[in-house]
């Protein structure tokens, strides 16, 4: 166990050694690097300048010159040596993403294996990528449907997954024949710097894959905005805001290229009065306190069946107030600091117009951090009418209860808000869960039945609805957005039939 108050800086310097990292690479850049923990500052990294992000599109556009060529099972063996790597350095690389973003030691290492998740996936799926064979309406003639690289695509990340959502994207781009530019969060760079180091192992085992198959540029929403305006980039995949994402989006369609978005949720849980009352106790309070509310996913709204309502809302109250918040690098911590002082601001502002709106809140106040970590009470919100602006989606651990009698009403109410992520229900009454994930049921992309809203698993196609973006990154089919599709006819036969009995004899 590392000791809760050694300095943030002296442990990223150890890891960044031990997997690899350059020191000039984070040490002397202007950008400078603050740990959440104690908010000292790490180090310093250079932005990517224009003629370093032409730079890399470039060798990106030669790499994939050969890479789509490369067949897709041997594709697959690099992201399978990427994992081999990964299992070797999850502990150091776990720490790291705890360093870097502040989410506890278990939930760094649950980042890496993910990350290991999603290369094993990608592997299998690289002998997987399968068309479709078609039956022609003319004689002699066959279908089919072929996928093939698409080119290279941009990757954006956001600093609460400063590892697992570029993994998600690159282990099925690479697999699929495509090169991969990854434009980290400004606030979580020395991650995504690690992993490059280790993807580079990765290439020295495999051999003779080419130059600018995977590269990181650092900086702002300036290089992200130059990835998205080069016409050589085919996917912008990218995570954070929705604000962002609405950018991204416009600018993309500007040139026709394809965009997946991951933005905004604004999750909810529904506690019916059937419901497991401990289990979805533990859900929600991991939904709403867990990565100290930062993730996309985090729960946000708790619709509890009256009958059960105060007596959950109090376990609930009380939840929050024991719940051991402090140094993430202690086995014993489950919530660790917010990012910065901005989200800190931004929690402050949510539960500021809450009581304006005549709630009532429990929680919400400043822990005295080590040095200048941020670091909060979880707040419970009750008593507030579920409309408004009041309750838009905070990067925080802020959980909106309401009470509810019909449950018709209360998936309307889940479903109001302008995004569609996550969302689950509470319920051994088999007809309430059926509802729930039947057409009239919830709207999210994600919806699930006696678990949280967060905390999903590789295999699903992840995702969501609205201004979630629409995208689907990880697991089942989420691979084609990575790949152009053909339709082929073939013809056979020596005669010329046209589609459609049309004639036209010369
Ligand atoms: C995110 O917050 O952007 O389902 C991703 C989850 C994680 C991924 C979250 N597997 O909570």
């Amino acid at each position: 166990m590392i000791d809760a108050i050694k300095p943030a800086a002296d442990d990223a310097t150890a890891l960044l050694k031990a997997m690899g990292v350059k020191d000039a690479l984070w040490q002397s850049g202007d950008r400078p690097v603050h740990s959440p923990i104690d908010g000292a500052r790490i180090g310093g990294v250079p932005d990517a300048t224009a003629d370093e992000i032409a730079a890399a599109v470039a060798a990106s556009e030669r790499a994939f010159a050969v890479w789509r060529t490369v067949p897709a099972p041997r594709r697959g063996e690099l992201v399978r040596l990427l994992g081999q790597v990964l299992r070797v350095h999850k502990e150091a690389l776990g720490r790291l993403v705890t360093l870097d973003c502040g989410k506890p030691l278990s939930e760094g290492s649950g980042e890496v294996q993910e990350v290991i998740d999603i290369c094993d996936f990608a592997v299998g799926l690289s002998r997987q990528l399968y068309g479709l064979t078609i039956a022609s309406e003319r004689p002699g003639h066959r279908m089919m449907e072929t996928w093939h690289p698409l080119g290279p695509v941009a990757i954006i990340t956001a600093f609460n997954f400063p590892v697992a959502v570029w993994a998600w994207n690159a282990a099925l781009a690479l697999v699929c024949g495509n090169p991969v530019i990854w434009k980290p969060s400004e606030k979580t760079p020395l991650t995504a710097l690690a992993v490059q180091a280790l993807f580079e192992r990765a290439l020295a085992d495999f051999g003779d894959a080419p130059a600018g198959l995977s590269s990181v540029l650092i900086g702002d929403g300036d290089v992200g905005a130059a990835l998205v305006a080069h016409p050589a980039i085919r996917l912008i995949s990218a995570t954070g805001s929705t604000r962002m994402g609405r950018i991204v989006n416009e600018q993309a369609a500007q040139r026709f290229a394809r965009v997946l978005l991951e933005l905004g949720g604004n999750n909810a849980s529904i506690v019916s009065p059937s419901a497991d009352v401990d289990l979805a106790l533990r859900a929600s309070a991991f939904g709403f306190m867990g990565t100290a509310g930062q993730r996309c996913t985090s729960l946000r709204r708790l619709f509890v069946h009256r009958s059960i309502h105060d007596d959950f809302l109090a376990r609930m109250r009380a939840a929050a107030a024991s719940i051991a918040i402090g140094d993430p690098r202690d086995p014993a911590m489950l919530v660790g600091p917010l990012i910065d002082a901005g989200a800190a601001a931004a929690m402050d502002q949510a539960l500021a117009d809450a009581r304006a709106a005549g709630a009532t809140i429990s929680g919400g106040d400043r822990i005295a951090g080590l040095g200048d970590g941020v670091y909060v009470r979880p707040a419970v919100v009750s008593h507030l009418a579920h409309t408004g602006p009041v309750l838009r989606e905070t990067f925080a651990p802020i959980l909106y209860v309401f009470a509810y009698d019909d449950l018709d009403d209360a998936i309307s109410l889940q479903n109001s808000v302008d995004q569609g992520l996550s969302s689950s229900i509470f319920t051994a009454d088999m007809r309430e869960a059926e509802l729930f994930v039947s057409a009239a049921g919830s709207d999210c992309g994600i919806a699930n039945i006696n678990i949280g809203t967060s905390g999903a698993e590789i295999g699903g196609a992840f995702g969501g609805e609205k201004e979630t973006g629409g995208g689907r990154e990880s697991g089942s089919d989420s691979w084609r957005a990575y790949m152009r599709r053909q339709t082929n006819t073939v013809n056979y036969s020596g005669a010329l039939p046209l589609a459609q009995g049309v004639k036209f004899e010369i």
